[in-house]
């Protein structure tokens, strides 16, 4: 008889912590419409390299055929449109592998090159006058 009242007992706090979780299920719902809807996960990158923006622009640095502090390396996420701005103190022809791209420097001026990082990957910058690898570019898959 005892034992029938004891279970009778747990059975009325296990019927409290029910109607408790019900009443939080009921909160949480009344709640989750009001907060700003996130893109899916699936659309993020799990490993971030930096939340990628539409446009990234870097700067380097080329001195008497040698980058400036050191060679580079640019992060950017596949999709993002890059802008690649070079200076260099001599004339030399810029290469980025893999997207192939080359850009004639001159002493002094400033050359942007422009691409859309459609190709994942690691892709090395050259100088082709210096033969010198400056730096590379690492497109990461979103
Ligand atoms: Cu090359």
């Amino acid at each position: 008889m005892s034992r029938r009242s004891a279970g009778t007992a747990a059975g009325q706090r296990r019927r409290v912590l029910k109607a408790f979780v019900l009443a939080c299920a009921v909160v949480l719902a009344a709640v989750a419409p009001s907060v700003p809807a996130d893109p899916p996960a699936a659309s993020r990158p799990a490993a971030a390299p930096a939340p990628s923006a539409p446009g990234r622009a870097f700067d380097l640095t080329v001195r008497n055929g040698r980058p400036v502090p050191g060679p580079v390396v640019l992060k950017v996420t596949e999709g993002d449109e890059v802008t690649l701005r070079i200076t260099s103190n001599r004339s030399d022809e810029l290469h980025l592998h893999g997207y192939d791209l080359r850009a004639a420097l001159k002493p002094g001026e400033t050359v942007e090159l422009h691409l859309t990082a459609r190709l994942a990957g690691r892709f090395g910058i050259e100088l082709h006058h210096a033969n010198i690898e400056v730096g590379s570019l690492e497109v990461y898959p979103r």
